[in-house]
Parts: C-alpha cells; structure tokens; sequence
C-alpha cells in the first residue's frame, strides 16, 4: 500500500463523510503538505472531492478504473489480487507479467491495464481491447504442478469466471466454448490465454490471461468484431461496475485453482461440463494440421476435448478452433 493508497481507502470507507486533511495527516504521520499533493495527484487521477468548510474533503465520485486501492475494498482472497500492478496502457498484459515472474512475483499476483495497445490472443492473433471498457488481466500463479497440467487451468479459469458471472448477473447464461472462450448468446464476451513459464518437471509460473468485455456498446467494437462479439454491459442491459467484478472473478480463481491442485479435475469438470455450449454439439475442430468434424462428446481429465466421428471413431483434439455445426 503506498500513501495515496491509504488516504483513498479512508475516503472509500467514510461513506460520504468529509475527513480533514489535519486528520489524515495526523493518523498517517505525514505533513500536511504531502496529504494535500496526494489529493491533488487523486483528482488527476478523476477522483472529485467536495471541499467542505472547517470539516475537510468529501469524496464525491470514483473514476470507473480498476486501480489496487479499490480493489482491495472489495477482495476477499487470501492470495490473488492482494499485490496489483496497474497500468493506464500497456502493449498486453502478458508480457508485463513475464518479466514480474523473472523478478519473482508471488502467487497470486494481478497485472491489469485500462488498454492494451498489443493485446493477443492464441497463435499471436490480436486481442481487441477498448480503454476502459474491458477487464485486461493477467494472474501470476505458481500452482505445485507438473509442466503437463497447464493446459487444465484454461478450463479452471473458465469455470471460475463463469461461476462468477453467474452469481454477479442475472439478465444471461454464459456459456463456455472449449477451449478458451466464454460466449453470451453465442458471441464471445470473453478470452482465456494460458502460458507457462516451466523448468522439465515443475511449472514455475502460470500466467493466466483474461479479457473480458464488459461496458463496450456494440460500435465501441471494430467492424469485423461486431458480429461475433458481445459485452456483459450489452446482455444484462445495464453499465457494470469493473472493479466489483475484478474481485468477484479473483475470488472464484482462486477458490477454483486450490480446487483443482488439491483435489483434481473432478469438480471442475462437473461444472464445465453443466456449463459447456459444446458438448453434445455437432463441430467441425481446425487443428494446425487437420479438420475433425463430428459430435462433441466430453472432455479428459487432462483437458482434450473427444469427438466423435461419423465412423464412430473417436478422436482427442488437444488445441484447436470450434465452429458449431447446424
Ligand atoms: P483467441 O485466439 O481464442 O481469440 C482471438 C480472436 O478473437 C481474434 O482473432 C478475434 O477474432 C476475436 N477477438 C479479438 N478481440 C476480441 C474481443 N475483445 N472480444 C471478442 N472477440 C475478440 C483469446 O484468444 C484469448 C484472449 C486473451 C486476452 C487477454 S487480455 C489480458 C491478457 N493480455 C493479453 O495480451 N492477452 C490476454
């Protein structure tokens, strides 16, 4: 927490008091001086205070960003979201995490940015991503696990989100779309990218990648996206408060990943599979080297996705695009 984190979590919890600056200054064991620049540096950050005679400031209203010290109000994690590296722009997420995990980022660590100026998504493909109208994240986690279960986390992450999409919406349904996408009303709202950072027989970091469209309108996306993309702001029909949904996901992230590091896959592909729009489905599957087409019929317990082919073969696609057939 740095100072100005302090002074913004007394004006969060004041519920609309006024707080005098000679207060502030003397619980927090600073000048005068130096709490008066940190309200200033707070209105440039959009933050609007009311200055209220003989009693000190009022906070009035709180920019829609998701910056750690509003964060923290909300979280009740033990681990996740409880360091948070925050950015106005960055060229993508991804990369400011790798470098955190080279110099030793805990468990649990959240990168996040208000854009990305180079966001991706798999095979380097571009990951639209609108200032401050989407949630662009990565979580840092250092999970006990073997370099060959990193794949499973895409469909923990999956599960976690749309278990917490569930209990902070009502108006939709989302639905996972194996392996990586979380669709509304079959558009994408949602994006899922694993990496691993690993040594031969223990991962050393995971780096879990998650943009989520939340308060875009339909043309705040570019053309080629408004067809296939969708908004949680558009499907539930009203503006979403970001930073409230950041820790409900980091909640259930985290409560999801020790789930599946001490227990296994069980529970998770339960709900994966409750909550699936592909299995069951007829699919056609591009893999890098081939097309596979035929019914979904469930996922391993390491994650691959079995299809059934019209010849009653049945065939493990480790990695590849879904389209759902008619
Ligand atoms: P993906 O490869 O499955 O999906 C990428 C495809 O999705 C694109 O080719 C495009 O067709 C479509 N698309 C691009 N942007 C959007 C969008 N905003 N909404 C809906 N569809 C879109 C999915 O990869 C994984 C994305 C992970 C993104 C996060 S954001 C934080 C982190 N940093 C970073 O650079 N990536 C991850």
């Amino acid at each position: 927490f740095t100072m100005k984190d302090e002074i913004l979590k007394r004006f969060l919890t004041a519920e609309g008091e006024p707080i005098s600056g000679q207060v502030l200054a003397d619980e927090l064991n600073v000048s005068r001086t130096a709490i008066w620049k940190h309200m200033q540096t707070l209105k440039q950050e959009g933050y609007e205070f009311e200055t209220v005679k003989k009693r000190g400031y009022k906070l009035l209203s709180v920019p829609d960003k998701v910056d750690m010290g509003q964060l923290q109000q909300f979280l009740t994690t033990e681990r996740y979201g409880r360091q948070v590296h925050y950015y106005e722009t960055v060229e993508s997420t991804q990369l400011v995490a790798h470098e955190l995990i080279r110099a030793g980022a805990p468990d649990g660590t959240v990168v996040i940015a208000e854009h990305q100026t180079a966001g991706r998504g798999r095979m380097m493909r571009e990951w639209e991503s609108t200032e401050g109208q989407g949630i662009w994240m990565t979580v840092i986690i250092r999970p006990d696990v073997a370099p060959h279960q990193a794949p499973q986390f895409t469909l923990v992450t999956a599960v976690a989100i749309v278990e917490a999409m569930k209990s902070s919406f009502k108006n939709f349904t989302p639905e996972i779309k194996w392996p990586n996408d979380i669709l509304i009303n079959g558009k994408k709202t949602t994006g899922i990218l694993t990496e691993m950072v690993a040594e031969a027989d223990r991962i050393q970091a995971l780096l879990i990648g998650i943009g989520i469209n939340v308060n875009q309108k339909i043309d705040d996306f570019p053309e080629q996206l408004q067809t296939i993309a969708t908004s949680i702001a558009i499907e539930e029909g009203e503006p979403v408060e970001r930073v409230h949904f950041v820790a409900n996901v980091l909640e259930s992230l985290e409560k999801y990943s020790d789930e599946y590091v001490k227990n296994g896959f069980g529970q998770i592909k339960q709900l994966w599979e409750q909550s699936s729009g592909t299995i069951g489905k007829r699919v056609k599957a591009t893999t890098l080297r081939e097309v596979v087409e035929g019914e979904a019929v469930s996922i391993t317990e390491s994650g691959v996705l079995e299809i059934r082919q019209a010849n009653g073969e049945i065939k493990g696609i480790y990695s590849a695009d879904i389209e759902l057939l008619p």
